[in-house]
């Protein structure tokens, strides 16, 4: 059965870019392939300086993943820091990837280029690293995640190929899966850059728990293109583009397929905020049901991270095995 591998960092609220990049398609799998999710804390500690914040989050993400509709008897819902292996094989990653490599992450310098003058910890360097090793410990054949993410599931696959050339075949080569429409759901008040949590303009970003006046406020406020004509033509008209990307989406269209419906921004504008309030409101009511219960959420993450810990820890036994560490 293919196994699939994506995950997620608690750092700030879950938006309309990761549902539509990435749960979705995650939902989607559950049933025919084995699936594995991990909420990713330790990546999270690149970005937090705040005690007693995680913790909360990783609860708040967990409620979320399975609003979207991860069903926990199926998928495999684990927290990264739950299970050691992905540190341990984190370093073995360093250790196999180049300076220059890490050096040429798009992220990286996209990241870094707005914190100038801010601490910019190395975590936020080695990141892929750590990500290879999370992805590798599952010989996971599929990673489906949002297009911002394809560069660092490359570097995943040099840093597999390379170990097992040097040590001998241990891991499964995994591939990246983007899906049709909606792999880069962009910022509404800045077409050109994606949708993102770290954004700069709240009203840009569409949260899965903002309430459907706040949507359709933000979708009437989105920027377009200086003319009128609705056309998807994604380097001229980012704008409008960007919207009929996200109606398409929501609604299991073409983009180029849904502009023959419009001649004007306005209606638009419209219906893309109500086909995305009709996508996300029963999400939203389930997550509030959910967080209700916290012990529950606790033991659900429990028992995914002890099924996640059982397929890890068999990995990095076969890694150390491979290069031929002095076992204890
Ligand atoms: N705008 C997006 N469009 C499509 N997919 C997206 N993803 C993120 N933004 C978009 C996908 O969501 C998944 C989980 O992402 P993450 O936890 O790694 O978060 P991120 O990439 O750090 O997301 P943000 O919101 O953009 O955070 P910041 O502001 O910290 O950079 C991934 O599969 C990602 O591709």
């Amino acid at each position: 059965m293919t196994r699939v591998l994506s995950c997620i960092q608690p750092t700030g609220e879950v938006h309309l870019g990761n549902y539509l990049g990435a749960l979705r398609t995650w939902v989607a799998g559950q049933h025919d392939k084995d699936v594995f999710h991990g909420i990713v804390d330790l990546h999270a500690l690149t970005v937090t300086d705040q005690s007693g914040v995680l913790g909360d989050s990783t609860l708040k993400l967990a409620a979320m993943l399975f609003a979207v509709g991860l069903d926990p008897d199926v998928a495999t819902v684990f927290v990264q820091s739950h299970v050691p292996e992905h540190s341990q094989l984190g370093w073995v990653m360093e250790c196999t990837v180049s300076y220059g490599e890490l050096s040429r992450m798009t992220q990286f310098k996209d990241k870094t280029s707005k914190l100038e003058g801010q601490f910019i910890s190395a975590g936020l360097f080695t990141y892929p690293a750590l990500q290879a090793g999370d992805i590798l410990l599952y010989d996971t054949n599929e990673v489906p995640v949002g297009d911002d993410q394809r560069q660092h599931i490359e570097i995943t696959r040099d840093i597999a190929i390379r170990f097992n050339h040097r040590f001998g075949d241990t891991f499964v080569i995994p591939e990246a899966v983007t899906p049709a429409a909606g792999a880069r759901v962009m910022d509404l008040q800045d077409p050109t850059s994606k949708m993102s949590k770290s954004t700069v303009t709240e009203s840009g970003c569409v949260m899965m728990l903002d309430d459907p006046s706040v949507i359709m406020k933000k979708f009437k406020r989105a920027v377009t293109d200086s003319d009128s004509e609705v056309r998807y033509d994604v380097a001229a008209k980012p704008g409008v583009s960007s919207l009929l990307d996200i109606l398409a989406a929501a609604t299991g269209r073409t983009p180029s397929d849904v502009a023959a419906d419009y001649t004007q921004y306005g209606p638009l504008k419209n219906d893309t905020g109500e086909a995305v309030v009709a996508l996300l409101e029963p999400i939203r009511q389930r997550y509030t049901d959910l967080i209700a219960d916290r012990a529950e959420l606790a033991r659900l993450l429990q028992v995914g991270s002890e099924r996640a810990r059982a397929v890890a820890s068999a990995t990095l036994d076969r890694a150390y095995d491979a290069i031929g560490l002095l076992r204890a």
